[in-house]
């Protein structure tokens, strides 16, 4: 930590404030570039209480940055966790605000739901899928905080890594008998693929970013809980959007998922 509990909670109130005004800021990094992992993870747990002082409830955790593609997009190399937020929750068939929005992108992924815990470290793909009840399809709409959607990996995770909406599909599949590895997903954007991907995108195993998550929270004494919705990251590069854009996304065993910007 090189932050004290002042400016941790200033920055939080200031980067949760441009989230809710929809006005883009510049990196926080910027102005405190000593800032390091701690200290952006403070900084986003401090945005959750901000949040749950107001009754906003925390509906999923997420994973970012697993796919080489979304790391090569942002220019960072590390998996990064944060936190999906119950207001962010949008139905299969919906339709988005762009005017809540700074500048939204789209990302296809897979969903876990638990039936046991992840107590971390030593967790891997099989400890995850011992664990798994469940996985959905899952469409996440990240919308960086920060001044044309760059940054840096202590500002992101700070930034609550983007976290904005998400569009959960309505097919739920257990874990056996399905591949995740090569489970296909086609992302559509007005008609046009856009993306493309295959679930071995993400970390070789989409249960991998479980596997991290959970080792990220047992090294903080925390645990990943059952019944919590956990998204493993986007497999494909993230696709811009706005108004007008009709978004559909084919995946493969799990159905489709489809929603519209207005
Ligand atoms: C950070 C969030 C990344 C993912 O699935 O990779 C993320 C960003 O790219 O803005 O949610
Ligand atoms: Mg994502």
């Amino acid at each position: 930590m090189t932050l004290d509990d002042n400016t941790i909670q200033k920055l939080a109130a200031h980067l949760e404030e441009a989230e809710t005004q929809a006005r883009d800021v510049t990196k926080i990094t910027d102005d405190y570039p000593d800032l390091d992992s701690e200290d952006a993870y403070a900084i986003q747990a401090a945005i959750r209480d901000i949040k749950a002082a107001r009754g906003t409830r925390v509906a999923g955790l997420k994973a970012g940055l697993t796919s080489r593609a979304k790391m090569k997009q942002m220019g960072v190399d590390t998996p990064i966790f944060g936190l999906m937020f119950d207001y962010m929750s949008v139905p299969n068939g919906g339709e988005i605000k762009t005017s809540e929005l700074i500048h939204p992108k789209v990302e296809s992924e897979i969903a876990f739901v638990l039936k046991k815990p992840l107590k971390g470290p030593g967790c891997h793909v099989g400890t995850v899928l011992a664990a798994t009840d469940f996985v959905l399809p899952a469409v996440e709409v990240i919308d960086s905080r920060y001044r044309n959607f760059r940054f840096d990996l202590n500002s992101v995770i700070a930034d609550n890594t983007s976290s904005s909406r998400f569009v959960v599909g309505d097919v739920a599949q257990n874990v056996e008998g399905l591949d995740l590895r090569t489970l296909g997903i086609v992302m559509e954007k007005n008609g046009e693929i856009v993306a493309m991907a295959a679930g071995a995108a993400v970390l070789g195993h989409p249960a991998e970013a479980l596997a991290q998550m959970a080792n990220h929270y047992g090294a903080r004494g925390e645990e990943v809980p059952a019944g919590a919705y956990i998204m493993s990251g986007g497999a494909t590069a993230a696709v811009a959007v706005e108004a007008g854009d009709a978004i559909n996304v084919r995946f493969q065993a799990l159905g489709n998922i489809a929603f519209r910007f207005v």
